[in-house]
């Protein structure tokens, strides 16, 4: 039988307390692999940079003594045990794959405070009855590899595990081969429907990616909702010609159209403000060369917006402009790539968050969330919650993205105050 230490032997509970330094220092390390010259970070998702990034997580995790569990799709999940291991895990993280001229800060930061919050219960000698997990999601940009927060996606089911390791990226390499490559093609089940592990609760801290913290003057934010997403692949055809004996009117150029449906995304979203978003990231004209008529032009759309039915609304009105663009000298093909609704997060766990940020006396507003997150995936199979801090004049997936130290700590005091609340500390 063994005696509990009388009191005055225990070590003293001492209140957790996130340190400032030690989390900048990790999020400046990890930013260094695949630093650019402008102060971003070039690390898409699974590249041998990426393996460096996840090799010195895990070895960090491994350090604060947690297990690391990968699975089948690349996913890590680094674990402290609780005094209860039957409970579901109380899971954070984020991503630490960037986009090509991503910032030190998106997705690393979530990733990084969930290890903080960690170290800071170490410290304070605190145990939780419920395990904690830091994830680190596979693949969140799509930037390499669509669909975006791949990994997140197959854990929630919002399609298959093999959808997602034979997208290729524009050079032919699939996921399954990248994974493979990094050894990070793990054993362990990926999709919560063919046995992995359900978290009792997720949280997820993340920069806001936009403006309206530091526009208010406000530390955290508390992320009620995400805006619902659709992404396409459209490709118009006509006919490359020559420049100069191809009179204007006999043309197949497929650049005019294009150019219209362009200028339409716009227009789609402007008519559905203020939550409404259209983007078009990336235009490819082929052949690309000044005195030849463009015969092909492929471009994305990003369309987004705060409910299904204005997203329904958008589509809609993207597709007759397609069809009022089509005719017999040119055609139009779209491709839906991603689809995924608004997601509002869990009343009783947002309500954490709020009484973690009154409880460190910080500043917050509810806010929605314009950018995906793994978050928004995780969602579906388990409660969950986001934390945003401001970042510098709310730029993002740009290399000057910046944030304070201070903020990055408020937010990750937050997350251990709302996670604390969830595992529960043990006696
Ligand atoms: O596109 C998004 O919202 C996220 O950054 N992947
Ligand atoms: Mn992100
Ligand atoms: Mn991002």
């Amino acid at each position: 039988m063994t005696l509990a230490a009388p009191d005055s032997l225990r070590e003293p509970l001492r209140a957790p307390r996130i340190d400032a330094d030690r989390l900048w220092a990790r999020l400046m390390a990890l930013a260094r692999i695949g630093a650019t010259d402008k102060g971003g970070v070039c690390r898409l998702a699974l590249t041998g940079l990426d393996g460096q990034a996840r090799e010195l997580f895990i070895r960090w995790a491994r350090e604060l003594g947690c297990t690391v569990r990968i699975d089948a799709i690349g996913n890590i999940f680094a674990r402290r045990p609780g005094t209860d291991e039957s409970l579901p895990a109380v899971g954070t993280g984020s991503h630490i794959d960037t986009q090509p001229t991503g910032g030190r800060f998106d997705g690393n930061y979530g990733v990084l405070a969930g290890l903080e919050v960690l170290q800071a219960l170490d410290d304070a000698g605190i145990r939780t009855r419920a395990p904690l997990e830091v994830a680190v999601w596979t693949n969140e940009e799509g930037s390499r590899f669509v669909p975006v927060m791949m990994g997140s996606g197959v854990h929630a089911g919002a399609f298959p595990l093999e959808h997602a390791l034979a997208a290729a990226d524009a050079g032919g390499v699939t996921v399954r081969q990248a994974l493979r490559e990094l050894g990070h093609d793990g054993a362990a089940p990926a999709a919560v429907a063919d046995g992995a592990p359900r978290f009792g609760a997720y949280f997820e801290a993340h920069i806001e990616q936009g403006p309206v913290l530091e526009d208010a003057g406000v530390t955290i934010g508390v992320v009620t909702a995400a805006l619902g997403q659709r992404w396409y692949d459209v490709t118009v055809r006509g006919m490359e010609a020559h420049a100069g004996p191809t009179p204007m009117g006999l043309r197949r150029d497929a650049l005019l159209p294009a150019a219209a449906l362009m200028q339409k995304v716009r227009e789609i979203a402007l008519a559905e403000q203020p939550h409404g978003r259209g983007t078009v990231g990336c235009v490819d004209v082929f052949p690309s060369s000044r005195n030849v008529i463009p015969g092909r032009v492929r471009f994305t759309v990003d369309l987004r917006h705060a409910d299904e039915a204005g997203l329904a609304r958008m589509d809609a009105a993207l597709r007759e402009a397609v069809r009022a663009l089509s005719c017999p000298e040119v055609s139009i093909e779209v491709e839906q790539v991603v689809c995924f609704p608004p997601q509002a997060f869990d009343e009783r766990l947002v309500g954490l968050v709020r009484q973690g940020a009154e409880d460190a006396g910080l500043t917050r507003m509810d806010v929605v969330s314009g950018a995906g997150h793994d978050a928004v995936y995780v969602a579906r199979t388990a409660p969950t919650a986001m934390i945003f801090v401001p970042c510098k004049d709310g730029i993002s997936h740009n290399e000057l993205e910046d944030a304070r130290p201070a903020d990055l700590a408020a937010g990750a005091t937050v997350l251990l105050h709302a996670m604390l609340a969830q595992a529960g500390v043990a006696d």
